[in-house]
């Protein structure tokens, strides 16, 4: 359905000018400042907001709306950080795992023959190092040589590489040979440093996050950038940290997809924080699909918000509901997400996608549409 959002329905609305102003830049496809972002947080309304993306999304991506037969591999919760977040890690975690080789190794084998992406994400354990990673990978290509490995987060990359001393070009191109295809987004929280300090002391900084997407980039090796919101940060730290990636993606270009990330509250540190309202999530994801003009995809990540809201984000601006996961991450279930065995057969995928009247496509890990 088009959004009937334009010109000439702005002109003849009681809309406020300032928001007016802003619905125009974005209709004409230019690029509004972090100040109109900000100011959309402030207040612009949700059905308001919607249509504006939905406008947005129409030119990026037009009907279409992507998934990709994939799998997780979480091959520790191990974690020598302790975020404030996570619900994740053994810090917090009821179940404490460390897989072997033979344990990820069996798992590639047993995916069928279809499915065309591992995700591998972790905790970063003390003791797995760069040359364990590059087994990994080497071991998983001669299985499945057909398979894109996305795999290691920024801030498990930047430890192994400081562990291994060896700069992050070194070592991207290390892991680049060993099959290492395109890095997840994890790990970017909210890129500003006096946030990190309070909800993750330790972790890498956001000016290092931002460099090894960057180098990532410059290498061939594509990436995803996530944003952890719903917690301490401010609507001016969002359109910060948006704002960044805008930076860098208009540097580079490797930025794949963005994916708002809804803070969880179970079982972690920052239990007493409330959860995000579902207007304040399909905002945020609206806001997001306005503001980052030069990132082709937004991710509603379903394992995270359960299947009823992801399809109700394809209204705010989401075109791509990621994957089919097959029951393969803990994640946001150990944080408290509805979604406990997270999997969706490709057919149930395509009906939640037509019934939200959008055209189903199933991609690959770059995007490009398969027949
Ligand atoms: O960085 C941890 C988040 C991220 C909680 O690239 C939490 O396609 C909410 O990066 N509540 C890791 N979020 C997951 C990740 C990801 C997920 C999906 C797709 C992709 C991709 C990447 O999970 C962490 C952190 O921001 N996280 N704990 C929590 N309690
Ligand atoms: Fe470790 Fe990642 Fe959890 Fe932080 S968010 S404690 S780095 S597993």
């Amino acid at each position: 359905m088009e959004s009937i959002l334009n010109e000439q329905f702005l002109q003849g609305s009681r809309i406020p000018d300032r928001l007016k102003e802003i619905a125009l830049k974005a209709i004409a496809g230019k690029r509004i400042t972090p100040e109109d972002g900000i100011f959309l947080y402030e207040k612009g309304e949700p059905g308001f907001l919607g249509m504006l993306a939905e406008k947005v999304r129409t030119r990026l991506n037009d009907n279409d709306v992507f998934f990709i037969r994939n799998f997780h591999i979480e091959p520790t919760n191990i974690c020598v950080n302790k975020c404030r977040f996570c619900s994740y890690s053994h810090h917090f975690s009821p179940k404490k795992w460390d897989l072997t080789l033979d344990e990820m190794l069996e798992t590639v084998g047993n995916q069928d023959k279809n499915i065309r992406e591992v995700h591998i994400t972790g905790a970063v354990h003390p003791e797995k190092d760069l040359y364990y990673y590059e087994g990994l990978f080497r071991k998983i290509k001669i299985l499945r040589p057909d398979l894109h490995i996305k795999a290691l987060s920024a801030v498990e990359l930047d430890y192994i590489f400081k562990q291994a001393h060896v700069t992050y070009e070194q070592g991207l191109k290390f892991l680049q040979h060993a099959g290492l295809d395109s890095i997840p987004g994890g790990g970017a929280e909210i890129l500003d440093d006096k946030i990190r300090q309070e909800i993750c002391a330790t972790k890498i900084s956001a000016k290092n996050w931002i460099r090894i997407h960057e180098t990532a980039h410059q290498t061939g090796i594509t990436s995803n950038a996530t944003m952890l919101y719903g917690h301490i940060e401010s609507y001016s730290h969002r359109i910060k940290h948006m704002n960044l990636l805008r930076e860098a993606q208009d540097r580079t270009g490797g930025f794949n997809a963005f994916i708002p990330l809804k803070f969880r509250n179970s079982n972690n540190a920052l239990s007493d924080i409330k959860e995000a309202s579902v207007i304040e999530d399909m905002r945020n994801y609206a806001i997001a699909r306005i503001f980052l003009d030069n990132f082709q995809h937004l991710k509603g990540y379903w394992p995270m918000i359960g299947k009823p809201l992801a399809q109700l984000s394809l209204s705010f601006g989401v075109d791509d509901m990621d994957g089919t996961i097959n029951d393969t991450t803990q994640i946001y279930s150990l944080a408290g997400s509805g979604e406990q065995n997270p999997q969706m057969t490709v057919s149930e995928m395509k009906e939640l996608i037509l019934t939200a009247g959008r055209h189903p496509v199933e991609r690959d890990s770059l995007y490009l549409k398969i027949d």
